[in-house]
């Protein structure tokens, strides 16, 4: 897929090491996501949107044990019995906990061997000539996965009652933004990537797409501008709503984002076990993407597209060529963006000023997940790679795509170019939004 030149044996060894440390950090943060936890816990449903906790953890060491121990290291199978319970696309969410799952235990042992047998297939391995490895690849793509389920894992956290498990730091401190929006002129720019080498198959090809001018919010809708949506009865004026987000609000009974309630006239949710305040300038989480669309509606704006959304995170005028980040080619670190489960919170909207965009645009990274208007489609000259199941069968008009990651996201599974998808009716996903509007009539 990417052909890389040639590496050096140093240049192998660095790579090896730089695996090693993504692989060793995903595994820090599953470990502390499950240990959290009694076996009570791990093994029984939160909601019936996810797995049990335990199941996250043993599929995460049967992805790594088909990918890395088996194809990659060419080695035996350390659980083949095992593959069909793990496997996603055999048994629905909410039918896992009736399965003869590994028991907490079970998992743990499971996991470890994997890893085990993985770092010494990673000693051994070439990291190229063979389009799975070339660039370490397939290491980079589970150490990806991996920490994909943590941050679904993160959810189930969310989601569970009782005591507080998780503990954190705030996030720093608000800033004020010079402006409510920002301009992004007319003009084609490169989306997607044929070049990043732990890329997935759906952030591929690199392609030119034109783009129209237009205005798009500094910063994700925060809650105290959500709650002014609700207090204009946004969520009782049909004029605001598509007819099968309407359709929707009115089944599912919407009245506010998911974990939201009220204490008198006060806004208040639940965080992590801890009921608080809504904190005005944070921005709102948690939110659907026919509440997002509502919003927007009820703003006199709408969603961005995706191209609308990459061009304004990625693009730079001054150069004409498009970024890996909003703020450059470096990697994302706690001084561009609120990302790595940091903080168990997106940072209040204006933060990390020195993570803003060449337009203006601040925390399009980390954060909250943001709803575009767009389907998850292939882009031109998509070719599934290595598996149809990670992209491929997801492609269609049932799923809306989220893009930027948030504070649950870990830097490397976050690009500029990564592109996440879920249906519009989910909420238990940490996403919000941010609008935008069309910039014709201005310029004309
Ligand atoms: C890209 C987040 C939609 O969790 O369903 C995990 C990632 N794919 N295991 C998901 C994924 C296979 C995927 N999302
Ligand atoms: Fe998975």
């Amino acid at each position: 897929m990417t052909t890389t030149p040639d590496l050096t044996a140093m240049e192998q060894e660095k790579l090896r090491a730089h695996v090693a440390e993504v692989l060793t950090r995903a595994r820090a943060r599953s470990t502390a996501l499950t240990d959290a936890v009694d076996d009570h816990d791990l093994t029984r449903q939160h909601s019936r949107l996810m797995s049990p906790l335990v199941w996250d953890l043993a599929h995460i060491g049967n992805q790594e044990e088909l990918w890395l121990v088996r194809d990659v290291g060419g080695r035996d199978p350390v659980r083949q019995d095992i593959d069909e319970l793990y496997d996603a696309f055999k048994h629905a969410r909410v039918d896992r906990p009736a399965l003869p799952l590994l028991g907490p235990a079970e998992a743990r042992g499971y996991v470890t061997e994997v890893r085990d047998k993985v770092l010494d297939v990673l000693d051994h391995a070439v990291l190229e000539g063979r389009p799975l490895v070339e660039g370490a690849f397939a290491f980079g793509m589970i150490a990806q996965h991996e920490q994909q389920h943590d941050e679904t894992m993160l959810a189930t956290h969310q989601l569970r009652a009782g005591a507080p498990a998780l503990d954190a730091p705030p996030p720093p401190r608000g800033r004020r933004v010079p402006a409510a929006e920002v301009l992004v002129p007319a003009g084609p720019f490169t989306m997607g990537t044929s070049t990043e080498p732990w890329a997935l198959d759906n952030e591929r090809p690199a392609h030119t797409v034109p783009v129209a001018p237009f205005y798009l919010d500094t910063t994700p809708v925060t809650c105290g501008a959500y709650a002014e949506f609700i207090d204009d009865g946004g969520y009782d004026d049909r004029r605001w709503w598509t007819g099968a987000g309407w359709e929707h609000r009115q089944k599912a009974g919407l009245t506010a984002p998911l974990y939201w309630g009220r204490e008198g006239r006060q806004w208040t949710r639940r965080v992590f076990g801890r009921q608080e305040p809504i904190t005005p300038n944070e921005p709102v989480l948690h939110v659907s993407w026919y509440e997002a669309d509502a919003y927007a509606r009820w703003a006199g704006r709408r969603l961005p597209t995706e191209a609308e959304w990459e061009k304004a995170a990625r693009f730079d005028p001054a150069t004409g060529l498009t970024r890996r980040y909003p703020w450059g080619n470096a990697d994302p670190d706690t001084s561009y963006a609120n990302v790595g489960q940091a903080f168990l919170r997106p940072a209040p909207a204006g933060s990390y000023p020195g993570g803003a965009a060449p337009c203006g645009a601040r925390q399009l990274i980390g954060d909250v997940w943001e709803w575009t208007s767009s389907d998850f489609g292939p882009y031109p000259g998509f070719e599934a790679w290595p598996y149809k199941e990670y992209s491929e069968v997801f492609f269609g008009p049932e799923y809306k795509v989220l893009r930027g990651g948030s504070f649950a996201v870990s830097a490397v599974a976050c690009r500029g170019t990564f592109r996440n998808w879920d249906y519009p009716i989910r909420r238990q996903i940490f996403a919000g939004f941010r609008t935008a509007r069309s910039g014709e009539a201005e310029l004309a």
